[in-house]
């Protein structure tokens, strides 16, 4: 007998179309309960938090709904001298929620509102000898760094600002045998991880160094009985990992290596029929992060209600055919 493996069980009674009134209610209802438990424990990340939001918004066709004024006056409070942003303020600040803010800004069509060439500064005091990047001046080094220093920087177009050449060589040294990337030279393959090491050579031109064929076996392996992926082997499956995976997937061609109708079927089935938004899993508690990643999930995969999604910045495809950034995809 082999190991059983571990899995989500998905209800007969579970959702099996898309509630887009019931999720754009959940997510413009949520900006507003600031005295909330679960909205005050969120503190630490709230400017990613209302990017996931504002996005799922948006691909929703409802951005309308959300006061743009005091979004984007909440980003410039949320800005520091030196460039970077903090997740709220007064919080210290970082090259995730420095992305998050720049994505905002992106969503609003604001770049006017807020200090562009000190985002640029605090992004290229973060670059290391090696090409790495720090998150944040305490020195932590990650390839999701690297990807939100290049994220941001095609969406300011200002690319120029570091060294690529470094940049590329630093992530190509996080590959593994298996195809995937690491958080460091040597970590272990993490679907998380190759999504943002895929979307930051698609951004700089580069995905050729990447063996196709083996990632792919080895994303499309993410994919489980009940339709759902995980973000590595043995773990339960995850809305989020949906995306993680299904995008890394689309980046390279091979998004048809997985079954579009059971990832489907799984993601539907993560949806709260009560008060709207999708959870990690069917039947657990909806929150804001897996509700972007389902309904951009759902997206990728071709849903008609909804606005198609960029694989590599997570947001409406139209905004960043605006930005005239050139992305090449496998
Ligand atoms: C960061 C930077 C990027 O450039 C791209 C992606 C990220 C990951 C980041 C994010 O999505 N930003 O938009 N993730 C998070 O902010 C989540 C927040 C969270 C905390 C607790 C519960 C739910 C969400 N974080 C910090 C995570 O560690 C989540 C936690 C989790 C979600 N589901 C199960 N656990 N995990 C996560 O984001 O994994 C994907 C990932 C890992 C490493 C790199 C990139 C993606
Ligand atoms: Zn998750």
């Amino acid at each position: 007998m082999g190991t059983p493996v571990k899995d989500a069980v998905i209800p007969e009674s579970a959702p099996k179309s898309l509630l887009v009134q019931k999720h754009a209610d959940y997510i413009a209802a949520y900006g507003l309960k600031k005295d909330d438990y679960e909205y005050c424990m969120t503190e630490y990340l709230r400017m990613s938090g209302m990017y996931w939001g504002l996005t799922a918004l948006d691909l929703l066709g409802q951005l309308g709904r959300m006061d743009r004024q005091q979004v984007l006056d909440f980003i410039q409070h949320c800005q520091h001298d030196g460039g970077g942003f903090g997740a709220s303020p007064g919080h210290d600040p970082h090259l995730l929620y420095t992305l998050s803010a720049v994505q905002i800004v992106v969503l609003f069509e604001a770049q006017d509102q807020v200090n562009v060439a000190g985002v640029v500064e605090f992004i290229q005091s973060l670059q290391q000898e090696d090409g790495s990047f720090w998150g944040d001046k305490w020195g932590e080094v990650d390839t999701r760094f690297s990807f939100c220093a290049v994220a941001c920087l095609s969406l300011l177009n200002r690319l120029d600002a570091v060294d690529t050449d470094k940049a590329v060589e630093f992530v190509l040294s996080c590959m593994n045998f298996d195809g995937g990337f690491g958080c460091r030279p040597g970590s272990e393959s993490h679907s998380g991880q190759i999504y943002c090491c895929l979307g930051f050579l698609a951004l700089l031109g580069q995905l050729h160094h990447v063996n196709a064929d083996m990632l792919g076996w080895w994303l499309s392996e993410r994919q489980l009985p009940s339709g759902g992926l995980n973000g590595r082997p043995e773990k339960l499956p995850d809305v989020c990992y949906s995306w993680w995976v299904l995008a890394s997937l689309k980046i390279i061609g091979k998004l048809h290596w997985i079954n579009k109708e059971k990832l489907v079927q799984f993601i539907l089935a993560c949806q709260d029929e009560e008060t709207g938004g999708f959870a990690d899993r069917p039947g657990d508690m909806v929150d804001p992060f897996h509700t972007l990643f389902g309904v951009a999930g759902l997206s990728l995969l071709g849903q008609a209600e909804l606005k198609p999604v960029n694989p590599v910045f997570c947001m409406p495809e139209e905004l960043i055919r605006g930005t005239g950034i050139h992305l090449e995809l496998l």
